[in-house]
């Protein structure tokens, strides 16, 4: 699935350079005297202080407490009788730490589902300017290039009249057909939609949503609404419920994940502006502290700015590894 747009490793690499300076800048400051001490030593020894120092390191990246004491004990364990032919020297370590990073971030839930020979739903939901809108836009186009599948684009954010006519740009950038209508119910532009994409055949249609806090209670209630209202006319929710999070919050990103997560039933996430975040350390956290997969990444403004997540290759970028 998406093979062209997964194979772009070094594209990756090149869109996280702010995050990529900020971590390996002080990761690299931390094993300064380790690398020194173990000039020339087969079994490799590192002392509690920079272990220490490391998990600080981690901290001041955006990677949550809860993840960085995983980390850490996985770069112990990576570490212990570790003898080694090679030159201890920082990438030695940095590559301990990338495979560890990696393992947490690899899951079997990564790829965008899809109905089997049915119509496949999407809900996309998140705080105000998280990139929802930009995201279907690049999403359909992804769906549409790679898969070949009917797409149409439904605009239940209902809240901004700027919203509705946004998203059908994109429609129309795209060449995907776009559903909208009256109704300031998005639950009932939803419904109408479905019943729209029956008629037209559509394969694949997803709901761009409007912006609302997790802490707004009617405003959570009505994207759970759309998610019932779902349920009962297709006879099952949503094949994907992706909660789309800005990269340039950090950690700040976190705690709106568990909100979500109170009222919807979240398949997955989407990082936005990568490209322009030195913060995006938050996103093992919120992989791996709330168990949910990363399903894509955003790295421009552009309509091919949308890659599926390989944890491989986004642990390899943060660290500038090959
Ligand atoms: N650099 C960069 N900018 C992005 C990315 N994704 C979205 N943006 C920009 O972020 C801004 C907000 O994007 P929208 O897609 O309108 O966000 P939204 O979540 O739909 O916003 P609301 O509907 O107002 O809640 C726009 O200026 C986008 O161009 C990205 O991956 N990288
Ligand atoms: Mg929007």
């Amino acid at each position: 699935m998406f093979k062209k747009a997964k194979s772009l490793f070094s594209f990756v690499k090149e869109k996280l350079v702010k995050t990529r300076e900020s971590i390996t800048r002080s990761v690299t400051q931390v094993f300064v005297d380790t690398v020194a001490t173990n000039v020339n030593r087969k079994k490799v020894v590192i002392d509690d202080n920079t272990v220490n120092e490391l998990q600080e390191a981690l901290i001041l990246s955006d990677v949550s407490f809860n993840s960085s004491e995983r980390i850490i004990k996985k770069f112990k364990d990576g570490l212990k009788n570790q003898e080694t032919e090679e030159e201890v020297n920082n990438e030695f370590f940095l590559g301990i730490l990338q495979k560890e990073i990696s393992a947490m971030l690899d899951r079997d839930d990564l790829n965008i589902n899809f109905e089997p020979g049915g119509l496949s739903v999407f809900i996309i939901s998140g705080v105000n300017g998280s990139g929802k809108t930009t995201t279907i836009g690049k999403l359909a186009n992804l769906i549409v290039s790679e898969i070949g599948k009917k797409v149409m684009i439904v605009a239940a954010d209902t809240f901004r009249a700027a919203a509705i006519s946004q998203l059908e740009v994109w429609a129309k950038r795209v060449g995907v057909e776009f559903f909208s209508n009256e109704s300031k119910d998005p639950s009932s532009v939803v419904y109408s939609a479905i019943e729209e994409a029956e008629k037209k055949d559509v394969e694949v249609i997803i709901i761009d949503t409007a912006g609302r806090l997790g802490t707004n209670n009617d405003l959570m209630m009505e994207l759970s609404k759309i998610e019932n209202v779902i349920k009962k006319q297709m006879g099952k929710g949503p094949i994907e419920n992706l909660l789309v999070l800005d990269g340039t919050s950090g950690q700040n990103a976190l705690s709106q994940i568990e909100k979500f997560k109170k009222s919807i039933n979240l398949t997955g996430i989407v990082i936005t502006k990568l490209d322009s975040t030195s913060k995006a350390g938050f996103a093992i956290s919120a992989s791996y502290d709330y168990d949910l997969p990363i399903k894509l990444i955003g790295v421009g403004e552009t309509l091919h700015d949308l890659l599926p997540f390989v944890p491989d290759d986004f642990s390899k970028a943060l660290f500038d590894l090959k």
